[in-house]
């Protein structure tokens, strides 16, 4: 292997060979572990440390870096203690997601490291996320991403490089090209000779580098960074390498040929280079011994302090409590001063003087710049707060739901637009694994709005008149918001903005321009969880959401004769349900309208609970309307036979005369 130090002082070069020699004698200490089972699962980065650390080594510790799965070198370079790292391997309550989640799957705040989650791909546009703070806060920081070859074929990734290329952000993506995706070799896995070539279709510059030459990484990645803080822009790198172990230790390396273990054990980054020092002198056996002692020591003390800590403690309420960063909203009373207007304006109204109240809240989405969005509810905010902090993205929702990730983690509030509610199904991913698990997992908060224009009888077919809240309600770590009304729709969306944890917010297409109200023209926030008794009564409770109510309101309106509590929740996550169940107690009938198709939807949740806790109260079945069990259909006779308004009316009097 040919080391060319150009002008790498001899100290960093020493440097360098430790911070190797420290992930290698871990991981081997780790083997030993895993055999006594005494740590559960190992990905092993043996003969790819001079990646990590060549990397870790030239960033700034202000500068965030998000690695892998075998990237330990990126972990000790920082510095981490390493009994914290141990505690997490064990799932102790001293590593950093308190047993919940395992191995590298963390980030930690203090050290700028951003791990992973399962999924791969997300953290490629988490990192232009955090790229595109810096950017927008003018810090000359660069941001460096890690991924597989096998992570190159997921769409995240092809979606991260192009909205860096577009958004000129300075992120280093670092391919690991080590040979197998699991048992997948390259062949199987691309085309092109060399994943660097792919930067050419995005326009950005690309490098193959030498990944097991630690001097090489060290002073092409040094030059790079240096450059990108000065002129933002994104740089892919592949790093030529091999994974010489399985891909996970239990699932061995039988498929890989043996002349190819041999090649490539060659070319190990540590025995080659601690070979060139000693040759130049840099190193003695007696340095090697020396640092291998004190590494040894320090692992063994470490490992002593993990072991005795006692396992995680179980406690049920922590647990749950974890799930959402819980803060205070600070409540801002409506005004007096009224101006009656539409639902649509009265979003658009909430997101201004948002976008006025947090100067860090940056808006993204398709065509919502000077277009002003298809629904016109950002027409006119380029004018106020420039294309900075108004971005148009291109078509990649999966991508702009992480970078929202990232603009959190870095500092921002996010408000990501889906055009339609339909098209969050490709950004499904990051949103219910990345942004609803993250405040659980390592205690970060996830300040990010996604305004979701919903529902049917806009005679728009299948994939624009969904309303897929249910989606959403599943996912522990979403708050999931759906007003009916401008008043609310305005307050609820000030107060989701200023919630620092992940918000779903609906808004029902239908009622956009068809619903007015004397709404205040102040700024002021509504409470989450909070239902509205739109109309009192002793006889039925009648539940719904959106335009549910509105078809309730109308209906309701034809029976003056019925005497109905009717129940806007405004919010199914989180979900008053003690509005429901006093109302029950009082009328002792329930009836549930939602428009979704009916199998598992929230109608079913609030028939059970009801069933579960208010049984005793009931004069009738619980009924829940909804839609049909079919995709919403096109033509207008078919979607009117989906919708449930007509079946609404013919429960509602059956439930009435039970
Ligand atoms: C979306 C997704 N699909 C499949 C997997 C299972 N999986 C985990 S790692 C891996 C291989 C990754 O290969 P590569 O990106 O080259 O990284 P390496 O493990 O070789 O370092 C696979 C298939 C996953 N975690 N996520």
């Amino acid at each position: 292997m040919q080391y060319d130090t150009k002008g790498i002082p001899q100290e960093v070069q020493l440097k360098l060979y430790e911070r190797m020699l420290k992930p290698r004698m871990i991981e081997e200490k780790m083997l030993i572990l895993l055999r006594q089972g005494k740590i559960s699962k190992w990905f092993s980065g043996i003969g790819q440390e001079a990646i990590s650390v060549g990397v870790a080594s030239t960033m700034r510790n202000e500068e965030y870096v998000l690695p892998m799965h075998r990237n330990l070198g990126v972990f000790t370079t920082r510095n981490i203690p390493l009994h914290r790292l141990f505690a997490q391997w064990q799932g102790k309550a001293s590593g950093f997601t308190k047993g919940r989640d395992r191995s590298f799957h963390f980030g930690t705040q203090d050290y700028n490291i951003i791990g992973m989650i399962s999924h791969l791909g997300p953290q490629l546009g988490v990192a232009d996320g955090i790229a595109l703070a810096n950017v927008l806060k003018k810090r000359k920081l660069v941001t460096a991403v890690f991924t597989g070859e096998g992570g190159t074929s997921e769409g995240d990734f092809h979606e991260a490089l192009n909205i860096a290329a577009v958004w000129d952000l300075p992120v280093l993506f670092c391919i690991e090209n080590n040979g197998y995706g699991l048992s997948t070799p390259t062949s199987e896995q691309y085309r092109c000779e060399h994943l660097a070539d792919k930067g050419k279709g995005y326009g950005i510059e690309a490098h193959v580098i030498d990944g097991n030459n630690i001097l090489e990484v060290f002073s092409k990645v040094n030059t790079l960074c240096e450059r990108m803080r000065e002129n933002p822009a994104p740089v892919l790198l592949e790093f030529k390498t091999f994974r010489m172990r399985g891909h996970e230790e239990a699932s061995g390396t039988k498929y890989v040929p043996n002349d190819l273990m041999e090649e490539w054990a060659a070319k190990d980054p540590i025995a080659n280079y601690e070979s060139y020092l000693l040759k130049e002198g840099i190193l003695t056996d007696d340095i090697i011994a020396d640092r291998k002692a004190k590494i040894s020591t320090e692992i063994d003390e470490h490992l002593k302090i993990a072991f005795e800590e006692e396992t995680v403690p179980v406690v049920k309420q922590r647990e749950l409590e974890d799930v959402y960063q819980q803060y205070t909203p600070k409540a801002v009373e409506p005004g007096s001063d009224l101006k009656s207007i539409r639902l649509v304006d009265a979003i658009s109204e909430g997101l201004r003087q948002s976008m006025e109240l947090h100067d860090n809240l940056v808006l993204m989405g398709q065509d919502i710049a000077d277009y002003g969005g298809v629904f016109k509810i950002t027409e006119g905010f380029v004018d106020s707060f420039g294309k900075e902090r108004v971005r148009n993205t291109p078509i990649c929702e999966s991508v702009i739901v992480s970078a929202a990730a990232g603009l959190s983690i870095n500092g921002m509030k996010a408000v990501m637009e889906m055009q339609f509610a339909d098209f969050a199904s490709t950004g499904f991913n990051p949103i219910v694994n990345y942004l609803a698990k993250m405040h659980y997992r390592w205690n970060e908060k996830a300040d990010v709005v996604i305004r979701m224009p919903c529902g049917g009888g806009v005679a728009a077919g299948p994939f624009h008149s969904q309303t897929n809240e249910a989606w959403f309600t599943k996912t522990p770590g979403l708050k999931v918001v759906y007003p009916a009304f401008p008043y609310d729709a305005k307050g609820l969306l000030a107060a989701a903005i200023d919630d620092p944890n992940p918000v779903l917010f609906f808004e029902h297409k239908a009622l956009y321009r068809s619903i007015y109200q004397d709404v205040p023209t102040n700024y002021y926030t509504l409470p989450f969880g909070k239902a509205s008794l739109l109309k009192e009564g002793d006889t039925i409770t009648v539940v719904t959401y959106g335009a549910g109510v509105h078809w309730a309101l109308a209906t309701l309106g034809r029976h003056p004769d019925i005497s109905a509590d009717l129940i806007d929740l405004r919010t199914l996550q989180p979900l008053d349900i003690e509005t429901v169940y006093a109302s029950v107690e009082k009328t002792g009938k329930l009836i549930i309208l939602q428009e979704d198709s009916l199998f598992g939807g929230i109608a079913s949740d609030i028939s059970a609970l009801v069933m579960e806790n208010r049984f005793e109260y009931l004069d009738g079945p619980v009924r829940r309307i909804a839609s049909l069990e079919t995709p919403i259909p096109f033509a207008k006779n078919l979607e009117e036979q989906y919708l449930p308004k007509e079946r609404f009316e013919e429960a509602l009097l059956q439930l009435v005369a039970y």
